[in-house]
C-alpha cells in the first residue's frame, strides 16, 4: 500500500494570495513521515510545477477568472492522479484551492467510473459559469464535473461523468441562491450543519455513505475543504464561515471513510498559511495533516 502525494501549489481558482503555499507547509510540517508511520509507503517527488500563463494571455471568459490557467493546471492534475491510481497508489492531493478537484476527481473517474465522491465543505462549489457571483472557479468544480451550465471550449477535456447520485455533501452552510436551486433541481444529497446538529456526525456519515455507496463496494474519493471546519479549528483558510464542524466531527468523517476500506483518493484543500497569526496558521497546518492521517488509518486507540 502506497500513498502518492500530489502537491499542488496553485491559487488561480480564487483571488487570495497564499493558498499556493498550503502544500509546501503541509509537507514541511512532516506529513510524508507521519503517513509512513501509519504503515504506508509514501511517494513524493516534489511539488507539481505548473506552467505559467500570464494574466494578459488569460482574460476572463464570461465571468470565469483565470480560465485557461485553471483548465491547464486541472488537466495536468487529472493525468497525475489517474496515473497514480493506475499504478495501484492512493493519490493524496494537497491544495491549493478547490478548483483543483476538477482535476483530481476527473483523474479518479478516468480509472473508476463507478466511484463516488464525499465532498466536505462549508460551500457546495457547484456554481456554473452563469450562476457564479465571484467568477472564482474554486466555487464551480462540481458543476464542471457534472456537466451543468454552458459548454466552455477551454474546459472540453472535463468529461461530465459525475452523476448527481454519486456525490454527497457534508458541512454545508454558505450557499449562493443559484447553488441551492441546483442542489434541489438535481436532487443532490447534502448534509448541512443543520443535519449535523440534528443527527450527530455518526448518523450523518452513515446516511451519507448509505446514499452514495449503499453496499460499501464503490471506490470513494474524499474531497475535504478545510473551511468545512469551524474557523476556531481551521482559521487560516480563504473563505472561513462560522458554525462549522468541530475538530472531532471533521476527523470522524475521515476515520469513518477509512473504515469502509473503499477510499481510493483524498484531497486536502484550501489550507492558506498566510491568512492569520502564526499560531492560527500552525493550527490550520496541523489540522490539515491530522485530517489526512485520519483518512489514512490513524486511530485514537
Ligand atoms: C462562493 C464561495 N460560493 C463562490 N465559494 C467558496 O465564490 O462561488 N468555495 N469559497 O470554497
Ligand atoms: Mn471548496
Ligand atoms: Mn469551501
Ligand atoms: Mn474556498
Amino acid at each position: 500500500k502506497t500513498v502518492a502525494i500530489v502537491g499542488c501549489p496553485f491559487r488561480g481558482g480564487q483571488r487570495k494570495l497564499g493558498v499556493d503555499k498550503g502544500p509546501i507547509a503541509l509537507v514541511e510540517a512532516g506529513l510524508p513521515d507521519q503517513i509512513k508511520e501509519l504503515g504506508w509507503k509514501v511517494k513524493f517527488d516534489g511539488h507539481h510545477q505548473f506552467e505559467e500563463i500570464s494574466a494578459e494571455n488569460d482574460p476572463p471568459i464570461g465571468k470565469l477568472l483565470n480560465p485557461r490557467l485553471v483548465s491547464k493546471v486541472c488537466k495536468a492534475v487529472s493525468e497525475t492522479v489517474g496515473d497514480h491510481i493506475k499504478n495501484g497508489e492512493l493519490p493524496l492531493t494537497l491544495g491549493g484551492d478547490h478548483s483543483l478537484a476538477m482535476g483530481t476527481i476527473s483523474g479518479t473517474l478516468d480509472r473508476y467510473p463507478e466511484a463516488c465522491v464525499v465532498w466536505v465543505d462549508a460551500h457546495a462549489d457547484i456554481n456554473t459559469p452563469e450562476t457564479t457571483g465571484s467568477g472564482n472557479i474554486h466555487g464551480m468544480p462540481v458543476a464542471f464535473l457534472m456537466g451543468l451550465g454552458p459548454t466552455i471550449p477551454e474546459f472540453s477535456w472535463v468529461k461530465p461523468r459525475l452523476s448527481s447520485s454519486r456525490i454527497v455533501y457534508i458541512g454545508l452552510r454558505d450557499l449562493d441562491a443559484g447553488e441551492k436551486r441546483i442542489l434541489k433541481e438535481n436532487k443532490i444529497k447534502a448534509f448541512s450543519m443543520h443535519e449535523v446538529d440534528r443527527w450527530g456526525i455518526g448518523r450523518v456519515v452513515e446516511m451519507a455513505l448509505d446514499h452514495v455507496n449503499p453496499d460499501r463496494d464503490r471506490p470513494i474519493h474524499l474531497s475535504f475543504d478545510v473551511d468545512a471546519l469551524d474557523p476556531s479549528v481551521a482559521p487560516s483558510t480563504g473563505t472561513p464561515v462560522r458554525g462549522g464542524l468541530t475538530f472531532r466531527e471533521g476527523h470522524y468523517i475521515c476515520e469513518a471513510v477509512y473504515e469502509t476500506g473503499c477510499l481510493i483518493a483524498l484531497d486536502i484543500m484550501e489550507v492558506n498559511p498566510s491568512l492569520a497569526d502564526t499560531a492560527s496558521i500552525n493550527q490550520t497546518i496541523a489540522v490539515g495533516c491530522s485530517l489526512a492521517r485520519s483518512a489514512l488509518g490513524e486511530t485514537l486507540l
